[in-house]
């Protein structure tokens, strides 16, 4: 799979290089490209940004910089991702369908956004997809792009090495995970629930359902219905 991050802040990709992802890299099943929104201004204080039309607080991204950086990456095959606080919600089912894609263009928005026009212009070359983290407000689309980056890049043939460890998670199957426990059986006074310890494979997958729906219920109702 290739990526390309189109951002005012590179240095903060440097953390890809880290890790499973960073391994990924390595092993060349994921080719993360980072470039410098700034590289694609002509003036020589390399402005990204404008008053917005209309009036308002802020500041807004210039389409030019933006349709020259795009126009680098972006082919008719890729998909591209504004983050956005306006976008569907990002799932795992979001990431299930990413992790298809050959190529995915992520523009990292800052100050109060983008140029509405560049997102449109973008969905007239490539497909386009406008998502948000969750319902809470970022200074930019940085950090909701590692996060997506994150989700997508461990559903990656390959990148995981136990690809079964990825089937039995929260959010595959609708329910939030079990808990899990190691050795020791005791600690602090505290005890492994009795029944992982049985070797009763039956009576411990009955168990960690039971769980699952139990901590569904309390914590995330919606997920139920
Ligand atoms: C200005 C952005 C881009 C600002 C964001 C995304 C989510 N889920 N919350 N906030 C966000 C994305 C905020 O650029």
């Amino acid at each position: 799979m290739k990526i390309d991050i189109v951002t005012i802040f590179p240095e903060f990709f440097g953390v890809l290089d880290v890790s499973l992802l960073g391994k990924a890299r390595q092993a060349g099943i994921i080719d993360v490209g980072v470039h410098d929104l700034r590289d694609f201004t002509h003036d020589r204080h390399r402005t990204v940004d404008d008053t917005p039309y209309g009036g308002g607080a802020g500041m807004v991204m210039r389409p030019e910089p933006w349709g020259e950086a795009l126009d680098a990456v972006v082919t008719p095959e890729s998909v591209v991702v504004f983050p956005s606080p306006a976008g569907e919600r990002f799932t795992q089912a979001t990431a299930r369908e990413l992790a298809l894609e050959p190529h995915l263009v992520f523009g990292c928005g800052r100050y109060e956004g983008i140029d509405q026009r560049v997102i449109d212009h973008a969905g007239s070359v490539a497909r386009v997809r406008e998502i948000s983290l969750g319902d809470y407000v970022l200074n930019g689309g940085e950090v909701a792009v590692m996060a997506m980056i994150e989700a997508v890049g461990r559903l990656v043939p390959g990148v995981i090495g136990n690809a079964a460890s990825l089937d039995e998670e929260s959010h595959e199957g609708g329910l939030l995970e079990y808990p899990s426990y190691t050795k020791p059986a005791e600690w602090r006074g505290r005890e492994v629930p009795p029944v992982l310890l049985s070797g009763n494979h039956g009576a411990i997958a009955a168990w960690r359902h039971e769980q699952q729906l139990e901590r569904t219920r309390a914590r995330r109702p919606d997920l139920l219905s």
